[in-house]
């Protein structure tokens, strides 16, 4: 099939999803077109199967705010013609399906049907999309898609509790591929960051307030209390400086280092003992799974779709939103035993392998087959 995947380029997990999706779907044979304002973080290009189109919004002093949308669905309509395209997947549902279904309406005007395929991502509904001034345009559009999906049954629930949707929704899961050599030409970089005796724990995230990054700090100030530790704090945003200040206030900043933007999560998670994730909202935990699958066990809220992904007692923790207390003491109950960390480690990484690649992206090929059917 010819599919064009449109997503956000950014570190973003709905970006990295759909950077992902798209070069599995090359690797099994499939012509992808990425098109988008910037090249996806992480895009490698080196696949004849693989091309990316660059949606340019010239700036004109007339728009306070520039028509993204407008350019987008004009170069949907034109990249569609021009490749002979088949399908059309948008992730995050603003104004990506929005955008969609006008190139949709274009392009059947002039006797091209276009199938489209919305995956929603989570602050798409929960967050942003939900807010009074989208949610008519959301609501539409995800009416207005071939096919839905949702990276977890969650989001499913909550989807169909705030908006009145008519569509099917089906749960597809985020996946990860799981690399067989993740933890080589590790050993020199881990005792750069740590001493032996020091247990790593890690955060990944876009250091937005829904991340509850001052609970991940204060999490590890608890465990650094009792144990060794250093804590890897990788990506930039917004709640950053607050972390970097709480640190200070707490005489901890020398046992956490700020990486910013990674392109070596796998690296950096490969020499990590646990994985925090405490956040308010998360509709799957993407970096969790890239966690696991690295085994590393997991202490997270219990908050949307994390329980379907980090299983209680087995890959890691839950606990509710904002319990500090509770997520140090299960932390310390996985590190301070040897043997207790090995076995979840192992229970990580089993857990991860429900999620490979292998077992997820050919849904999304079913699905395709499915809407094309539609036409
Ligand atoms: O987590 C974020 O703020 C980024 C956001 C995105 O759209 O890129 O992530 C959402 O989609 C990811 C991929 O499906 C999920 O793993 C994240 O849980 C979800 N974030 C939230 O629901 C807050």
């Amino acid at each position: 099939m010819k599919i064009a995947i449109v997503c956000y380029p950014t570190f973003g997990g709905s970006g990295v999803v759909a950077t992902e999706l798209g070069l599995e779907l090359a690797r099994r044979g499939h012509e992808i077109h990425f098109i988008t304002y910037r090249q996806p973080v992480r895009l490698a290009l080196l696949n004849p199967n693989v091309h990316y189109h660059e949606v340019n919004v010239p700036e004109y002093p007339l728009f306070h705010y520039q028509p993204y949308e407008l350019a987008l669905s004009s170069k949907l309509v034109d990249m569609v013609k021009l490749h002979k395209i088949d399908i059309l997947h948008v992730h995050y549902a603003i104004p990506h399906a929005y955008a969609g279904y006008m190139a949709k309406q274009m392009l059947k005007e002039e006797g091209i049907e276009l199938p489209m395929v919305t995956t929603l991502h989570g602050t798409d509904i929960t967050l942003v999309g939900n807010h009074p001034f989208y949610k008519p345009a959301v609501t539409f559009s995800i009416n207005k898609s071939d096919k839905v999906t949702s990276v977890s049954q969650s989001l499913k629930d909550d989807t169909l509790r705030l908006f009145d949707i008519k569509n099917e929704i089906e749960v597809i899961p985020n996946f990860i591929e799981l690399d067989t050599d993740m933890s080589s030409g590790t050993i020199c970089k881990r005792s750069i960051m740590a001493l032996p005796e020091e247990r790593i724990i890690t955060h990944i995230s876009n250091f937005r307030k829904v991340k509850n990054i001052p609970d991940v700090i204060k999490v590890f100030y608890k465990i650094q209390e009792k144990i060794p530790a250093k804590l890897m704090m990788v990506g930039d945003g917004p709640e950053k400086v607050i972390a970097e200040n709480l640190c200070e206030k707490l005489g901890i900043q020398d046992k956490v280092i700020f990486f910013g933007n990674s392109h070596e999560i796998n690296q950096i998670l490969s020499y990590s003992d646990l994985f925090l994730l405490p956040s308010e909202t998360e509709s799957f935990g993407l970096a969790a799974l890239e966690a696991m699958a690295c085994s590393v066990p997991v202490i997270s809220s219990n908050s949307g779709g994390l329980p379907e992904v980090n299983f209680d007692g087995i890959s890691g923790y839950l606990s509710n939103v904002g319990d500090v207390e509770n997520m140090a003491s299960n932390a310390l109950k996985i590190l301070m035993d040897e043997n207790v960390l090995q076995q979840f480690k192992i229970n990580a990484l089993e857990t991860a392998q429900k999620f490979t690649v292998s077992k997820i992206v050919p849904r999304y090929e079913k699905l395709y087959l499915e809407a094309l059917n539609l036409k």
